[in-house]
């Protein structure tokens, strides 16, 4: 894995290809830090366009470019840093309290999202200066 922050890395995923191509299976638990409560895909961003802007208070997720490619800017209320997803064998492990942005989408793109919970809008911190001051609380 390349870690780029305590909860959050870059992973290879095991491709089983033959001569008829390839196939990623992701298995909860043993390919995912979690169980898969949820999965959900992203398509049809246009260039320009920006997505996220929000954290979660307890979620993981596990995010595959399963086509096209997207920028993911990650934030952990101390640095920022960047990722370019391009690949299908390559997953984007975010661990809770991580602001995340999502931008310079490619037409064509599919970002595929395994989640650990059902969706509950209350697990969201959709406001900058929260999750700053939350992050604050929890390193006092
Ligand atoms: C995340 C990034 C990577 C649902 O009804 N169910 C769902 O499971 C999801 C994920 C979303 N929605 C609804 C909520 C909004 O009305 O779909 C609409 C678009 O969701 P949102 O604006 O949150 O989409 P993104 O692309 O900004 O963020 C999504 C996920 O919500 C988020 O958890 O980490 O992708």
């Amino acid at each position: 894995m390349d870690r780029l922050f305590d909860n959050c890395g870059l992973d290879q995923l095991t491709v089983r290809g033959d001569d008829r191509g390839s196939l990623v299976a992701i298995e909860g638990l043993q390919d995912v830090p979690f169980q898969i409560a949820r999965i959900y895909y992203i398509f049809g961003t246009g260039p320009g366009v920006e997505r996220g802007f929000h954290a979660h208070k307890a979620l993981h997720q596990f995010a595959v470019c399963v086509s096209g490619s997207c920028t993911i800017v990650l934030d952990n209320g101390q640095e920022r840093r960047s990722v370019r997803l391009d690949r299908p064998d390559r997953g984007l492990h975010i661990g809770p309290m991580i602001w995340r942005e999502m931008l310079d989408f490619k037409p064509s793109t599919v970002l595929l999202v395994l989640a650990s919970a059902k969706y509950d809008e209350a697990d969201y911190i959709r406001d900058l200066d929260e999750f700053h001051a939350r992050v604050r609380q929890e390193h006092l």
